[in-house]
């Protein structure tokens, strides 16, 4: 498995803008990860990355590059992953779907609720159950300790955060799970180098250099947490390149599977590229509320099973 230059990645976190917030995830990741191991055995934690992350382009940002997701996939996984008995780290852009509210309107709060003639707020009718089952849901999996949400928006938040839960999950061993459906930038402008204030347009075109943001999956699997088993995804618009390229990450990368997915089928069909062949995953069609996460998780958690057992023996 290759390795990008370590100078490289020592490169982008130096240049990255601190986390404000440092001292409280890393206080909340600690408790998450303790409550889910006991002496009397450790429960399975999958951290789940999930939307786009942006590219600032001025520090005092107004301008960004984005990347495509809108975090269906993740949320959704999220929800499985939790049924199945896991412990779920749920990394995802800020405003992108969450889990437990696929079934509520884009606008849920507006549109889920209304102000009666005696100035109370409730639901309005049609979306009750819905409603109901969200927040029941959602607070049953927080509450019991099976979902902690972390919100990122930049690039540099995003890779900090994911090398804190990497490094606070590495005594879970192979019981921790990385399932990577996050569209990460493969370009970033380093902070130093940023302008500080918003570009201006009287200038003429637009020149600037994006550098390459390291590859960080091999330094997830080979350092940050060497033990765990580690999924990514590949997205391309050209299914004609989409199952070599996936190959060829789960090689270079060391990845225990990549899911190898194309943009316009995505919720339809994924296949799953491993080190033994190329698995097909499709949404039952027969019915019309099932998605293409279910038995795609469902696959994943059994080989996830087998790892845990060959890791033990
Ligand atoms: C994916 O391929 C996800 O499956 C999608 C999910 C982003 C397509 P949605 O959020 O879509 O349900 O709307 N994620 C990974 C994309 C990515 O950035 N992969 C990198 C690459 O292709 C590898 S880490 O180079």
């Amino acid at each position: 498995m290759d390795s990008p230059l370590n100078s490289e990645i020592e490169s982008f976190f130096d240049s990255a803008p601190p986390l404000n917030d440092r001292a409280a995830i890393s206080q909340k990741l600690k408790e998450f990860i303790a409550l889910n191991s006991s002496e009397s055995g450790t429960r399975r934690v999958a951290c789940v990355t999930s939307g786009g992350t942006t590219v600032p382009l001025e520090q005092r940002c107004v301008r960004y590059i984005d990347n495509f997701s809108s975090g269906h996939r993740g949320a959704a996984s999220t929800e499985h992953l939790i049924k199945m008995g896991y412990a779920v780290i749920f990394l995802y852009r800020r405003g992108t779907c969450e889990p437990y509210c696929s079934s509520l309107p884009d606008d849920a709060f507006l549109e889920c609720f209304e102000v009666t003639e005696e100035s109370a707020v409730q639901v309005c009718q049609p979306y009750s159950e819905a409603v109901k089952r969200a927040i029941r849901d959602h607070h049953a999996a927080v509450a019991g300790g099976l979902l902690l949400k972390l919100p990122f928006t930049t690039i540099f938040e995003y890779l900090q955060m994911l090398q804190m839960i990497a490094v606070s999950s590495r005594s879970l061993g192979p019981c921790s799970m990385f399932y990577l459906a996050a569209a990460v930038s493969d370009f970033y402008v380093p902070w130093k180098s940023m302008a500080e204030h918003k570009i201006q347009s009287g200038s003429g075109p637009l020149d600037m250099q994006l550098l390459q943001v390291p590859k960080m999956l091999s330094v997830l699997r080979k350092e940050w947490a060497p033990m765990a088993f580690c999924i990514s995804f590949k997205l391309e618009t050209d299914a004609e390149i989409l199952l070599e390229k996936a190959d060829m990450a789960r090689k270079k990368y060391g990845m225990h599977a990549v899911v190898a997915n194309e943009l316009l089928s995505r919720k339809e069909q994924v296949v799953v590229v491993t080190n033994n062949g190329k698995i097909p995953v499709y949404r039952d069609k027969t019915s019309s509320d099932s998605d293409v996460e279910k038995p795609l998780t469902k696959l994943l958690v059994d080989r996830h099973s087998v790892y845990i057992k060959d890791s033990n023996t």
